[in-house]
């Protein structure tokens, strides 16, 4: 019998990664945690709890007390918000995964998810159809946190035998909890504006092509890849999960056809930069190959259940 944690469950992801868990492994066996409240679905669905992944004390004895099995890791600082105070989103990025780390093998534990992101690749990585395998060299502090991420989960598979797995995600469009401070965020903040006010003006210019993923495929991504048998999984870094690209004139198109008076206008700021250092897309073959990885939703199925979903929390 599994018995799950999930750290950072109140964030975009872990909102409905752990409502998905839930489901599959039983209510009173997915502990969802976070520094802060999280949505009543969670803390009233199942065992919720009030959680610092930096105390590493209080997370031991969490893992403890619940025998906890296997642990989604999922608290972190994002692109955009880890640029304004880099030091300390280099703290909470990489020693919240180290505790993890530890703590599975001090406790033996027999798997662990954490996400890395397409902020591995930087200006000298190939932006088309970018590799599995190519030169990483990011320029951001989340990618750097995310690159050295993937070291050391590649390093503790193979120096203690932790089956730790994971996943480049691209941006990811939800509807259930607003993004959490990065480069891709436009993505879902244009379907709150464009319905309550119909204008969004987008910080990043209107062709910049990026990959993003609907949180449907991403889940479905995230539960195969951690029920894949453990010698299927040849990569031991990190997954590149392609989605599909798009930029935010085209993003603006799709939405005009459904609201035909919706306005875009581009005013770009300082995460210009940062989605200028990043694939325009992705090559997920690998992923495909090794795990059986498919996604469903293109732009258009993706706009029709964002403005569906969205419309019904403004009516
Ligand atoms: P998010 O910011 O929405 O959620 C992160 C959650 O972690 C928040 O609820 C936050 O309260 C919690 N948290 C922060 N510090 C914590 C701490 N010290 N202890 C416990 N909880 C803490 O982020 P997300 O979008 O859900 O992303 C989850 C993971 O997926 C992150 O590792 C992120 O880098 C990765 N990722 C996300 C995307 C995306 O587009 N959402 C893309 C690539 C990778
Ligand atoms: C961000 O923009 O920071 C995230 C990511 C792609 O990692 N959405």
């Amino acid at each position: 019998m599994e018995k799950i944690l999930v750290i950072g469950c109140a964030g975009q992801i872990g909102s409905e990664l752990t409502l998905e868990l839930r489901k599959i492994y039983g209510d009173s066996n997915v502990v969802a945690t976070d520094i802060k409240p999280a949505d009543k679905e969670i803390t009233e669905g199942g065992p919720f709890e009030i959680l610092d992944v930096l105390d590493t004390h209080r997370l031991f004895g969490t893992v403890s007390r619940n025998k906890i099995t296997q642990i989604y890791h999922l608290a972190a600082i994002l692109s955009g918000n880890a640029e304004k105070k880099p030091i300390a989103s280099w703290h909470i990025n990489m020693e919240s995964l180290l505790n993890v780390m530890e703590l599975s093998r001090e406790l033996n534990l027999s798997k662990v998810f954490w996400p890395s992101s397409i902020a591995v690749f930087g200006p000298t990585t190939p932006r088309e159809n970018t590799p599995q395998f190519t030169v990483m060299e990011p320029n951001t502090v989340y990618g750097i946190s995310k690159l050295a991420g993937e070291r050391w989960l590649e390093y503790y598979f193979h120096r203690y035998g932790i089956d730790g797995r994971s996943i480049r995600y691209p941006g990811l469009i939800s509807h259930k909890t607003e993004a959490g401070g990065g480069t891709t965020d436009y993505a879902v903040e244009i379907f709150y504006d464009a319905i309550r006010e119909k204008k969004y003006e987008c910080f990043l210019s209107e062709d910049t092509y990026l990959p993003m993923q609907f949180m449907d495929d991403a889940i479905k991504a995230t539960i195969n890849l951690m029920e894949a048998p453990a010698d299927k999984i040849q990569v031991r870094s990190s997954y590149n999960v392609a989605g599909i690209s798009f930029s935010p004139k085209e993003m603006a198109e799709e939405i005009k056809k459904q609201i035909p008076d919706f306005n875009i206008s581009y005013n770009p700021d300082f995460r210009q930069a940062i989605a200028d250092s990043w694939p325009k897309s992705i090559d997920d073959t690998v992923a495909q190959q090794e795990w059986g990885l498919t996604n469903s939703f293109d732009l258009k199925k993706m706009v029709e259940v964002m403005l569906r979903e969205v419309g019904k929390k403004f009516s």
